[in-house]
């Protein structure tokens, strides 16, 4: 239908861009990263977030040339950053039904002379749903490229510790759900607390993502997170931003 055909055209026309949110270490106090987080800019609806167009991205297969499209854009971003600061790039699940994935990942890198430590894959827990053995097979053909592997949203899904016993992940991003009522609910900061331990445990980092007060940040510290992400730090930014934030930085 029209917003199939929309979707055709914004491809073919670059309609896309990329926002930007920082990924912070409170212990190193410095940035250590952005994560790209794509919109589309309709000629008409305006700005359309991704929760709107990545559900039927995914259905029509457009999901693959627009994915190719935003790891291209964010690693030629990446490539006049400080060596220090990573790029972090959403993985939708249905791309690891595309056996050309590593390829695609691997001639992004070489054509922004990115070196892989510097592009993280996020993830999430559904990916292990369907198909555990393909999917870490893939996983594990994604490490050899040399990027690193991050597990988004973690504590949503439904497999419970399994999966990180089946891959072995560079970082858990624990979901803002959790961080939400951290001020007010001592479950979710026991689990949050456990979650840390736990990762610390793999040799896997952590982060807290959709942290928005310092309430929060005192909580996540004290139960040992010392990565966050969130509305507290900055919103997402455009890449003008990024740059500002960059250059701060020295
Ligand atoms: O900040 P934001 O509203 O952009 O993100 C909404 C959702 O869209 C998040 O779950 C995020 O992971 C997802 N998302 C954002 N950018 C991308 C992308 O490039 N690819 C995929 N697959 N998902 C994305
Ligand atoms: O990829 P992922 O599903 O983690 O995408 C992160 C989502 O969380 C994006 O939609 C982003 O805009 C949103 N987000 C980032 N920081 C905050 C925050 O502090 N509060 C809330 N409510 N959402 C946030
Ligand atoms: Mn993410
Ligand atoms: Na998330």
């Amino acid at each position: 239908h029209q917003m199939e055909l929309d979707m055709r055209e914004a491809v073919r026309e670059g309609q896309f861009i990329l926002n930007y949110q920082p990924l912070f270490s409170l212990e190193q106090d410095r940035v250590m990263g952005f994560e790209a987080l794509v919109r589309w800019q309709h000629p008409l609806r305006g700005i359309v977030s991704p929760i709107e167009f990545i559900p039927l991205a995914e259905d029509t297969g457009l999901i693959v040339p627009i994915s190719e499209w935003v790891l291209n854009e964010a690693c030629q971003h990446a490539r006049h950053w400080p060596e220090s600061v990573r790029i972090a790039v959403n993985l939708s699940p249905v791309l690891f039904k595309n056996p050309g994935l590593p390829l695609m990942v691997m001639q992004a890198l070489d054509a922004a002379k990115l070196a892989p430590n510097r592009l993280e894959l996020e993830v999430t827990e559904s990916l292990f749903i369907e198909n555990v053995e393909r999917t870490t097979a893939m996983l594990n053909a994604l490490r050899e490229c040399g990027v690193r592997i991050a597990l988004d949203d973690f504590g949503t899904g439904y497999s419970s510790l399994n999966y990180l016993r089946s891959f072995p992940f560079d970082k858990i991003k624990i979901d803002k759900s959790f961080v939400n009522d951290l001020a007010t609910d001592s479950s979710s900061r026991a689990i949050i607390g456990a979650i840390t331990a736990l990762a610390s445990a793999l040799g896997m980092e952590t982060i807290a993502e959709g942290v928005e007060d310092i309430v929060q940040l005192e909580a996540l510290r004290s139960q040992g997170c010392s990565n966050i992400q969130g509305y507290l730090f900055s919103r997402p930014v455009g890449i003008e931003h990024v740059d500002a934030m960059i250059a701060n930085m020295r």
